[in-house]
């Protein structure tokens, strides 16, 4: 696969869209293994208007979402088959060890570091950090099923 994917590959891959399409890019992926995925965050979110009116703070719930979603591009394109094409859609079933490490504000660069943990045909488990430069921002486990 050609690295790194662009917004119009992720929308093939992921069905989500403006305004809860939060990753940008990936720009390394290991099939089966692991996947980064960038997001540019712009003091033009949505989401900014109110959290908060006069402290813009990226909501933690979103940067796990994001994370969530880097894993969904990973999990969907490991299941990949020449003959049946994706995998079914992805479902994110439970999210534990949950950490909010830092603030993310306008300017900052989100990349999100997904790694499995277990993989099968039916049930995904991965770890997630989301980092600002070489800072954590926020920490996930994420159990997603296929199908
Ligand atoms: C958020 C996540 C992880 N670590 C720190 C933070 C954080 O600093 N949140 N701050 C929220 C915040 C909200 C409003 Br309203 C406000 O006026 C201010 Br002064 C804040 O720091």
């Amino acid at each position: 696969m050609k690295l790194p994917l662009f917004y119009e590959d992720i929308i093939k891959i992921l069905p989500h869209r403006y305004p809860f399409l939060l990753v940008d890019r990936i720009t390394e992926l290991e099939l089966g293994k692991k996947a980064t995925g960038i997001k540019n965050v712009t003091v033009n979110e949505a989401f900014f208007q109110g959290h908060f009116p006069e402290k813009p703070i990226m909501p933690g719930v979103l940067i796990v979402e994001a994370m969530a979603q880097t894993g969904g591009v990973l999990a969907r394109l490991s299941v990949f088959d020449e003959k049946e094409g994706f995998g079914d859609s992805i479902y994110f079933m439970s999210m534990d060890k949950v950490k909010f490490r830092r603030p993310v504000v306008p300017g900052d660069q989100l990349i999100f570091r997904v790694e499995a943990l277990r993989t099968g045909s039916k049930v995904w488990k991965m770890a997630g950090k989301a980092f600002v430069l070489n800072d954590l921002a926020a920490e996930a486990e994420l159990v997603a099923t296929i199908g």
